[in-house]
């Protein structure tokens, strides 16, 4: 069943460069409704935690230090069919290969630095959302 959620994260490169505001804005106008959000810093640890699944990929280590160099925008969005817009919305991992329009094609510089993260599927949203919002944070 869908949840009509997902979860995203504004990562450390597109906060240090200031585009939070203007993601935001992208997001709100695709017509998504933000039901929970934060700015909040990862450790390590929390990296590890968050991306388990990608441990043994040769880009885990780079990924984590990333993911934990300064704060990052969480939040939990909610729309219609919220994952797979989501990720229309965002674009490819390869910014070179995301499609005009998208967030990853305006803002990420590289595969590592790709300025949002978008959940995978319904399941994977939940996961997200609980690693970083309690019930009493979700409205
Ligand atoms: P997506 O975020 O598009 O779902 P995944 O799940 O394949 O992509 O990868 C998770 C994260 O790992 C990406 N958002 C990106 O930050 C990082 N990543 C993926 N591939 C590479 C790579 N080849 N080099 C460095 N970082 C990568």
């Amino acid at each position: 069943m869908s949840t009509n959620r997902t979860f995203t994260m504004i990562k450390p490169d597109a906060v240090e460069k200031g585009h939070t505001g203007a993601i935001l804005n992208k997001i709100n106008a695709s017509g998504f409704r933000i039901v929970s959000m934060k700015m909040t810093q990862m450790s390590k640890r929390d990296a590890e935690m968050f991306y388990e699944v990608h441990k043994d990929r040769p880009f885990f280590g780079e990924l984590v230090s990333f993911m934990s160099r300064g704060p990052i925008v969480a939040a939990i969005l909610e729309k219609e069919n919220a994952v797979d817009d989501f990720r229309t919305l965002i674009g490819a991992t390869n910014p070179e290969e995301a499609a005009e329009g998208t967030l990853r094609k305006q803002f990420a510089t590289s595969m590592g630095e790709n300025a949002v993260h978008g959940s995978d599927s319904d399941e994977n949203a939940t996961i997200e959302g609980d690693f970083h919002f309690s019930g009493r944070e979700i409205y």
